[in-house]
């Protein structure tokens, strides 16, 4: 572990909760573009250097009735900055909760959080009170600022959160909402002169066991992610119009939906709503550049006949939460032109660490190591494997994992390699080939079989619109393979489906991998960020 500056903070709640030296991921400054300052606050960078470089002017977020230029954001956020200083108390290093969907005004909050030396707690949309509290509790939050048509929830968990002590509603037009709080605040603020290693935002992992975790990142890492896969991979241009599904408190849409954005002066556009049916009509409304969303939506969107609406914008499309089938990457460039850059990021990493550009895409892989990371697939014992063995994913950046004050810390991060918890294998050309997390591999009859791949193989049917794979426990083999499908219109799940599908994975992929069981569904189980919810499917017919 590098030594650690001199805290800015006044609460230093963060930073007496950092790993043990010994628990800590090492850190790569190589790339030039890694050297940060002592002292820096990420929202300075990213919103105040832009204005003072004259390019104010340009435009920087849309959304549902809004449309403001750099300038424009610069004023919002100093004004909810003010208000958050001297209206709610707010003093730096202090925990804010963000609830709302995805909207300008909770950029514009998440930036004023930071910039006023805050430590933004992003939480999903759809959390009830019963899952607020213990992000809460765990946290330590004091102020909140909440879109007040999610309050309810909100106000149910107070009265189980004593540390909560400051409320403000936005997309309120009472008196005391906090529009008409700013109204009155100065445009002006200066950002909170932070450590480049001052904690700015907890992100709570998806995880789908145990209590909730914490990590936590610093305002240099920010800016780091900002300088590693985005100019090296995605190299879109202060001109692209970026626009996505991800929650902003999800570190995949922060990043592709502010953060990246924000760093190079493109504009984004928020919106709340961004499923598959609602996602084309808004890219073509705002005619946006560059799209960030999950591989099932992808796949979703290319099956919509005919097409609803102009996906002509579009020239970059990223794909990241989930591995990415061939079957989804031929569909989407059928649909589009569009070759999909696949990347494989994690809430620990903050964001994208193995990646592949359009040129380098290839089938079935995720990529290679995003410049400024390393990765090697590791054994138990964390020994490097060679190339072709199945083993866990190790990777090292300038990002890395920070749990709060959590015990799982030690799993994560093992001799300095931050350890994902998925299994890969890289292949003869150096790129990386996902196989499944690590506790989902299947072990039928003594053979491994990584779930994932036998969806790609069920997903290249054209009768299947969406499956997923897993083990269900078996008395002769241990485990079986399981297949849960959900069929396009106009075809019947029935025994000759069956073994039409047994017999298409059998012709495609290694014979033993075929699901010995297939049970038709009409949908999945998935999270709020896209992933398939393999545990509820093992957990068999009460999903
Ligand atoms: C899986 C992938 C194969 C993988 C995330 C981009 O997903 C993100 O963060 P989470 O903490 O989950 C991390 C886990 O999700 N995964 C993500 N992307 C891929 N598996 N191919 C992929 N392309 O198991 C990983 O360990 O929710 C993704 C950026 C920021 C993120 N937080």
């Amino acid at each position: 572990m590098p030594p650690l500056l001199p805290s800015a903070h006044t609460d230093t709640f963060a930073r007496d909760r950092l790993p043990p030296p010994e628990l800590w991921p090492e850190l790569l400054f190589e790339l030039p573009s890694l050297r940060f300052p002592d002292r820096l606050n990420c929202v300075a960078l990213l919103l105040d250097a832009r204005v003072e470089a004259g390019e104010g002017a340009r435009l920087a977020i849309q959304g549902e009735g809004v449309r403001w230029t750099y300038a424009e954001l610069q004023a919002q956020v100093n004004r909810i900055a003010n208000e958050l200083v001297q209206g709610m108390g707010l003093v730096s290093g202090q925990r804010v909760l963000l609830r709302g969907a995805n909207t300008p005004m909770l950029a514009a909050c998440w930036l004023a959080v930071v910039k006023a030396g805050g430590i933004a707690v992003g939480s999903m949309p759809l959390l009830r009170a019963r899952e607020l509290q213990p992000i809460i509790a765990k946290a330590e939050i004091s102020h909140a600022l909440c879109d007040a048509r999610l309050a309810d929830e909100l106000t149910m968990a107070r009265e189980n959160a004593p540390t909560l002590r400051q409320v403000a509603l936005f997309h309120d037009t009472g008196p005391d909402g906090l529009e008409a709080r700013i109204a009155r605040r100065d445009t002006r603020f200066d950002a909170v002169p932070t450590s480049a290693d001052d904690v700015c935002l907890m992100a709570f992992t998806s995880g789908t066991t145990g209590t909730p975790k914490a990590t936590m990142h610093f305002h240099r890492d920010v800016m780091a992610a900002c300088a590693c896969w985005p100019p090296h991979v995605l190299r879109a241009t202060p001109d692209d119009v970026f626009i996505g599904s991800p929650p902003l408190a999800f570190t995949f849409g922060l990043g592709g939906l502010l953060l990246f954005p924000m760093s190079i002066g493109a504009s984004t556009v928020l919106v709340e709503k961004a499923s598959p049916d609602t996602l084309p009509a808004a890219i073509e409304r705002y005619r946006a550049t560059v799209c960030f969303t999950a591989p099932t939506s992808y796949r979703a969107i290319a099956l919509q006949q005919p097409r609803p609406h102009d996906l002509g914008s579009l020239r970059k499309c990223v794909s990241a939460g989930e591995a990415l089938p061939a079957a989804t990457r031929t569909l989407w460039r059928e649909a589009t032109g569009i070759e999909l850059i696949d990347g494989i990021g994690s809430t620990e990493m903050l964001h994208i660490f193995i990646s592949a550009d359009e040129a380098h895409a290839k089938p079935g892989a995720t990529g290679v190591a995003v410049p400024g990371y390393r990765a090697c697939v590791v054994d138990e014992a964390g020994r490097e494997l060679p190339h072709g063995q199945v083993g866990r994913l190790a990777v090292k950046g300038p990002t890395g994992c920070k749990y709060l004050a959590d015990a799982r810390q030690a799993q994560y991060v093992q001799n300095g390699w931050n350890l994902t918890g998925d299994a890969y294998r890289v292949d003869e050309d150096g790129q990386f080939v996902y196989q499944a997390r690590t506790d989902d591999m299947i072990i039928s009859g003594g053979y491994n079989i990584a779930g994932p791949e036998v969806e790609s193989a069920l997903l290249l049917h054209p009768a299947v619109a969406e499956c997923g794979v897993v083990g269900v426990a078996d008395a002769e083999r241990g485990q079986i393979v399981k297949a849960y499908v959900v069929l396009k219109p106009g075809h019947a799940g029935d025994a000759t489906m069956t073994r039409a599908l047994q017999d298409f994975v059998k012709q495609t992929v290694a014979p033993y991998k075929y699901p010995r069981a297939i049970e038709y569904r009409t949908e999945l189980p998935r999270t709020e960020t896209g992933k398939l919810q393999r545990f509820r499917l093992r957990q068999g017919p009460t999903t």
